[in-house]
């Protein structure tokens, strides 16, 4: 393998259809971004991609649920979250959009291109449609009854219960999400990229790193669940992949035949990397090629667990149809992020999300990025609270690394008046710590290239806290009376430490470092000065000492805890939502409107009246556990909810012939429900 003369990361495109959370961050960003500071401070050749995933049917349903165009979605999330990157220091070369013009234009024509060269097989198959839409359904317009597990609400790509991936064609009593209707088979014709040609090559690739004939890249370097879970998908068999759909929100098929087709999401999104360096490569005067087709190029793609198989299966599959395209060195894909214990859910709002972090924690990104590096899901899930949050800030951040830089400007302001004082003399305790300032920049390197950014932030970390212990060791606020000698050195030796964190932290906490350099009067060096013990010269001034870490109180975190507790209250305090039930089981249920005629007690049943009800269509007996909250003359008269076609049972001796809803409160009380205005008994609730 040959040493890379340049290097593109890609970081997943985030779909514009919601807000990023501290998952997303954890996941993918902190980490790609770390990579990219680190090789930019080596001088290395780099791209980092990224920008926003806007196609596919989780947008257009997203838009549909809130009634708006698919473009407004998509223009809403894009702006917001390229906001929330920027502020946390997210260093994309390019946040570039599916949408726009250019990426439409390039994922064409690699369809074209591919399509030309016989990539693909055009199949008709039967597909669901939407009789009353007059719509084909994507996999996620449908649920219905999963064949694996018998989970009653599994969609058509995917059973959220048991995980299997899917085809709606194999969903028992599938229904359309869009009518709640069941959908129909219609004939249908799709371009398939037939992944079972690639197996061979694919496997070889993957678990030794040859492509072509070639060694492309070092399989032990590569992550043992990546490696793992592809490996299970190839030996399970690969199938055709429809990469086309019958939508109307998407790049359309550019042949005649395409006419009222898009192509697949998972088909576009990751040309969106291609096509998103082209636009940065043109505006910046390099050659997009060289980042994508050039065998010294080291490409990366930085995603969490559930987009591994895009990413080294159907992605690779692609470009290796097309002409000269590189596929990746490594595709680092990191675990889940859990919150306070949970699963993250955005649809149960248990989710910490990153614009309120921003406006509540100002001028703190960079507390998070060490946090979500620090438990980065690199091997494993892992899990975020705020106490830990907290603990990381105050006890690591401020006690070791803060007060270590602080004692450092202080003393020096004290003793030499912000001038850096000489060195002379160096002791074994001296010699030590050169020894570990010149070792940290290598130790980080070699983590980062493994893609241990824990590890590698752990390091930096060491270097702080070997400077905390020299001071706490050497007490110069001691010596200074008795031998200020020996204080020259030891302030000249922390402040070389001080200014070896500013490099070796930039890719972890860029803002801190620059405001470490800022402190220490110098421009912030690249990578290759770290290491060295003479970054500060003798008789250097520095600028006045300033605080680099804050404590976090208790109040702020408790205020975080409780507002997300308070979030997991409102379903605390109200039952939970049941099961999903599909609109055929709801319109099974035959709902009236009633009028009670007539209410008695029954004997020694405190808690039960005997209604008659007069449903339109009939007058039944309902016995129903009201006795406690009203007396038999209050209902009579009264217009109800009557669920007609309910088995009839048994009482206390009377046979109860339907229900009557009622509203309960938490403390118990009872409410009929009741038409808001005069509508006649026997007409249908829907
Ligand atoms: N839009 C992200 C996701 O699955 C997906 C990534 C595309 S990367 C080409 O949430
Ligand atoms: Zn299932």
């Amino acid at each position: 393998m040959k040493t890379p003369k340049r290097h593109t990361i890609t970081a997943a495109l985030p779909y514009a259809n919601g807000p990023l959370h501290l998952g997303h961050l954890a996941g993918v960003y902190i980490s790609a971004d770390i990579y990219a500071r680190f090789l930019r401070s080596n001088g290395e050749d780099v791209a980092f991609i990224c920008g926003s995933d806007e196609h596919g049917a989780a947008i257009t349903l997203r838009a549909k649920k809130e009634n708006k165009s698919p473009k407004e979605i998509v223009d809403e999330y894009h702006f917001s979250n390229k906001d929330i990157f920027e502020k946390l220091g997210i260093s994309f070369d390019i946040y570039d959009r599916t949408s726009s013009k250019h990426h439409h234009e390039t994922a064409q024509e690699l369809f074209l291109e591919m399509d030309k060269k016989g990539a693909f097989v055009k199949k008709e198959s039967e597909q669901y449609f939407d009789e009353e839409y007059q719509q084909f359904l994507a996999d996620r317009y449908i649920t219905g009854q999963c064949p694996k597990c018998g989970y009653q609400n599994a969609y058509g790509d995917q059973c959220e219960k048991c995980g299997s991936a899917l085809s709606s064609s194999e969903l028992i009593h599938p229904i359309s999400t869009l009518s709640g209707k069941s959908p129909q088979l219609k004939s249908t014709t799709h371009w398939y990229l037939p992944l079972d040609r690639h197996e061979k090559w694919l496997s070889d690739w993957i678990q030794k790193g040859i492509y072509n004939g070639e060694q492309v890249h070092s399989p032990e370097n590569w992550k043992n669940q990546v490696v793992g879970q592809c490996m299970s998908w190839i030996k399970a068999g690969l199938q055709p992949r429809a990469i086309t759909r019958d939508l109307d929100w998407g790049v359309s098929v550019p042949v005649q035949d395409g006419e009222g087709k898009v192509l697949y999401v998972w088909f576009d999104a990751p040309i969106g990397y291609i096509s998103a360096t082209k636009k940065w490569a043109n505006e910046n005067g390099k050659s997009w090629e060289d980042y994508w087709k050039s065998k010294d190029t080291n490409l990366v793609h930085f995603l969490a667990k559930d987009n591994i198989v895009f990413h080294t299966i159907i992605f690779p599959a692609i470009l290796s149809e097309l002409d000269g395209y590189i596929l990746p060195t490594n595709v680092p894909a990191n675990e889940f992020l859990n919150l306070e214990g949970q699963k993250l859910s955005t649809s149960r709002n248990w989710a910490v999300w990153g614009k309120d972090y921003i406006t509540e924690f100002p001028n703190q990104e960079d507390i998070l990025r060490y946090v979500l590096c620090s438990i980065a899901p690199e091997n494993k899930d892992s899990d975020f609270s705020w106490k830990d949050f907290q603990a990381r800030n105050n006890n690591e951040l401020c006690s070791i690394f803060g007060n270590f830089v602080n004692r450092t400007l202080v003393l020096t302001k004290k003793y030499y008046n912000r001038v850096t004082p000489s060195r002379n003399n160096l002791l074994k305790v001296d010699i030590e710590l050169l020894k570990t300032i010149k070792e940290t920049p290598e130790n980080i390197a070699q983590a980062i290239s493994s893609f241990r950014f824990r590890d590698a932030q752990g390091e930096a970390m060491k270097l702080a806290r070997a400077g905390n212990k020299y001071l706490a060791d050497t007490e110069p606020w001691k010596l200074i009376k008795t031998d200020p000698e020996r204080v020259k050195t030891i302030m000249n030796i922390s402040l070389q430490i001080t200014a070896n964190l500013a490099i070796v932290f930039e890719p972890f906490m860029p803002k801190k470092a620059l405001e470490l350099a800022e402190l220490l009067n110098i421009n912030l060096p690249r990578w290759d000065q770290a290491g060295k013990d003479q970054l500060i010269n003798e008789n250097h001034i520095i600028n006045e000492p300033r605080i680099l870490f804050q404590k976090i109180e208790d109040e702020k975190i408790d205020e975080q805890i409780k507002k997300l507790k308070n979030k997991g209250q409102k379903s605390n305090k109200y039952p939970p939502m049941k099961d999903e039930i599909t609109f055929d089981e709801f319109s099974k249920m035959d709902l009236r409107v009633g009028t009670i005629t007539a209410a008695e007690k029954i004997e020694k049943a405190d808690k039960l009246l005997k209604l008659t009800v007069d449903t339109g269509i009939d007058v039944r007996t309902v016995v129903s556990g009201i006795a406690e909250h009203f007396k038999p003359q209050e209902v009579i008269g009264q217009k109800v909810s009557i669920l007609l076609n309910l088995t009839p049972r048994k009482i206390r001796g009377v046979e109860s012939q339907g229900m009557i809803l009622m509203a309960e409160t938490e403390k118990g009380e009872l409410a009929f429900i009741s038409p808001t205005k005069e509508i006649d008994t026997g007409n249908t609730i829907r």
